[in-house]
């Protein structure tokens, strides 16, 4: 699925802002479908209040109630859509599209329903032509419904459990079950844009490259719909907008001499380097000659996985990153620019290459700065607290495949995401997950044969039924922490049994791809405690000790849990919210994030094929 952008054929509306919203209290959470609140402004069906889009609502009021709500939310907001995109009713399509809204989403445009789609964390959209057109000065009113209720069967699952003692609960009282470890942030969380399109338009365009060092080869396939009868040119065009190659047709090959390869951050002076694919359309419609434009960046790089080694471009790449979470005071997951912008500059300034979008994919204007910085992504869908044998039955498994299409079908042009990884620490001992996963394995593979697939295990080397199918052995672990709390002195000894016994068992490189300690800014200890300051960076060096033996073998990659403290379920275990950050969820330092940043750096310097890069050589650090 294209991102919406401006060309010369295309225009794009922001529908950014405040939005009218009511949550539907009532028992069964459904009077908003049994009163039809669509079929009218919604401050006619009862109360409504202003919340901003993009943004989760939990936080916005100061209601609990509305904190921790599961069921139906209504969204409206209404628009005037420009008089020349509603005139020439036969040749300009108008498409809705949201970036993303948790979790399941009906759309209805002037009381007509436009869209209904499961699952957060992707893009959907809708063609609302025949709804607005010949109505030009209308307002053009958009409701939403939207259900954060997870079951057995969405991605992430979950289950709802009725509380029916009367003597404990009051009447009708559930709550949402999850086994994933972090908040159930729900709402609009991505931008959500009117665009148009001629009404023969580029549906789609798929780009995989491959290079020598003095040839690069860029394949494509383009898309087109609403007419058979086109033609298509395209041309693409380096940094300075010299056009190197050109083409045409539906499918085809650029060559381009002398390329500029997409490289990750540090290992290049250059990172990210991208060029630009135009792709123009021409069809006769109506009487009508149109045309239509699309401009895609494109990285040309390639990727390979060995039994050893991870390469980018034919070089061994090393990941030293994070894994991150979309969270935030008051907006929660909603798209954040200032957060977003801080955040890279924080990973640059930690000397960190890479992270994986631990649990979910991320907005995709996240994705965008990925690739125009160089940091590369391994690439994650919601498949995280996948616990119970109902969650690898057929109806889950269907949900999943197509959940990896959306997912494969967004990013796959993108020369950051280096890797899919399909699940996190699912029951993967359980049986039935080695003919689940050997299925959602080779079916992201059919979608996307140019990149390596994983998922996260934290089970046990010998019981795990999924790690066959994977390119790339992905383990968390927590030793000293949920395992032997306070023994930092086992790490060495029982980190150094998993990695053997994983490469013995599968000869497959390895990414520790979680480890880490809570720990609470401000609280010190010497020597050092659980939930200090000194605890965190204790438990480091005791990682790091080993990784430095291990990565000289088989390990490719080490990804801290986490960037940054952030929000969760209430329980015992969490004072408000997961405390492994390296940052607060404010963004500021702890001692952990000096002790990273060293050693990042020093890694960068020592594996890249540049003269040392130091830290004053990047303008912002
Ligand atoms: C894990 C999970 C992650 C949790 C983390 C923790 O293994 O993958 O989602 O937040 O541990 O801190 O418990």
């Amino acid at each position: 699925m294209l991102y919406p952008r401006e060309t010369p054929s295309r225009e794009l509306k922001e529908l950014g802002g405040l939005w009218s919203f009511r949550a539907d209290f009532s028992a069964g959470r459904a009077a908003g479908f049994a009163q039809r609140w669509y079929r009218q402004p919604l401050r006619q069906t009862g109360p409504v209040i202003d919340m901003p889009v993009p943004a989760s609502f939990n936080d916005i009021t100061q209601d609990p109630n509305l904190e921790n709500y599961i069921g139906w939310v209504w969204y409206e907001k209404e628009v005037l859509l420009p008089r020349r995109w509603l005139q020439d009713d036969l040749n300009t399509r108008v498409v809705l599209r949201f970036g993303s809204a948790h979790y399941y989403s009906i759309v209805w445009v002037n009381g007509v329903q436009v869209a209904e789609h499961e699952g957060g964390h992707l893009p959907f959209e809708a063609d609302i032509s025949s709804v607005v057109q010949g109505s030009p000065g209308i307002p053009c009113r958009i409701t939403v419904a939207i259900n954060n209720t997870l079951t057995p069967h969405t991605l992430p699952p979950g289950s709802i459990q009725y509380m029916n003692d009367v003597s404990k609960y009051p009447k009708n009282y559930f709550v949402q079950n999850i086994k994933f470890d972090f908040f159930n942030y729900a709402g609009i969380h991505r931008p959500v844009v009117l665009y148009t399109t001629p009404s023969v338009y580029i549906d789609d365009i798929t780009v995989t490259t491959t290079s020598s060092e003095s040839v690069a080869m860029v394949q494509y396939q383009v898309s087109v719909v609403g007419s058979a009868l086109y033609s298509l040119s395209l041309s693409l065009r380096d940094q300075e907008g010299k056009v190197v190659a050109t083409g045409d047709g539906p499918a085809g090959e650029l060559k381009v001499l002398d390329p500029n390869l997409w490289w990750p951050y540090l290992m290049h002076e250059n990172p990210g380097y991208r060029y630009s694919l135009e792709v123009k359309l021409q069809a006769q419609a109506n009487g009508a000659l149109l045309e239509d434009v699309y401009t895609l960046p494109v990285g040309i790089r390639t990727v390979h996985v060995t039994s050893t080694q991870f390469l980018i471009n034919g070089k061994p790449f090393y990941f030293h990153g994070v894994n991150k979470h979309e969270d935030a005071d008051i907006r929660g997951k909603g798209l954040d620019w200032p957060l977003v912008v801080k955040d890279f500059n924080l990973l640059r300034w930690l000397g960190a290459n890479s992270f994986r979008t631990s649990h979910y994919p991320y907005a995709e204007e996240i994705m965008d700065l990925c690739d125009a910085y160089g940091i590369v992504v391994i690439d994650e869908c919601p498949g995280v607290g996948i616990k119970t044998a109902e969650s690898f039955g057929n109806k889950s498994l269907q949900h999943h495949l197509v959940v990896m299409e959306e997912l494969v079908r967004r990013d796959k042009n993108r020369p950051s995401v280096v890797m899919w990884s399909v699940a996190n620490e699912p029951a993967s001992q359980l049986p039935p997950a080695a003919y689940y996963f050997k299925t959602v394995i080779a079916h992201t593979k059919a979608l996307d044969p140019s990149r390596p697939v994983t998922f996260v295990t934290d089970v046990n080397y010998a019981l795990d039924h999924g790690a066959p199918y994977v390119d790339v052995i992905c383990v968390n672990s927590y030793f000293s922490w949920y395992h032997d709390p306070g023994h930092l002195e086992v790490i060495p000894l029982q980190l150094t049994t998993q990695f053997e016994n994983w490469y013995k068992t599968y000869q497959k490189p390895i990414i520790q791809s979680e480890y880490g300690a809570d720990s609470v800014p401000g609280l010190h200890s010497d020597p050092p405690l659980m939930f200090s300051e000194e605890y965190q960076k204790a438990m480091l060096k005791e990682y790091h000790s080993v990784f430095d033996k291990k990565r000289k073998e088989y390990v490719i990659g080490e990804l801290i849990w986490n960037f940054a403290d952030f929000m969760t379920n209430q329980g015992t275990t969490r004072v408000l919210g997961n405390k492994k950050g390296i940052f607060t969820r404010q963004r500021q330092p702890k001692s952990a994030a000096f002790v990273l940043r060293e050693r990042y750096w020093k890694i960068a310097n020592e594996s890249s094929c540049l003269p040392p890069i130091t830290k004053s050589h990047i303008c912002f650090l």
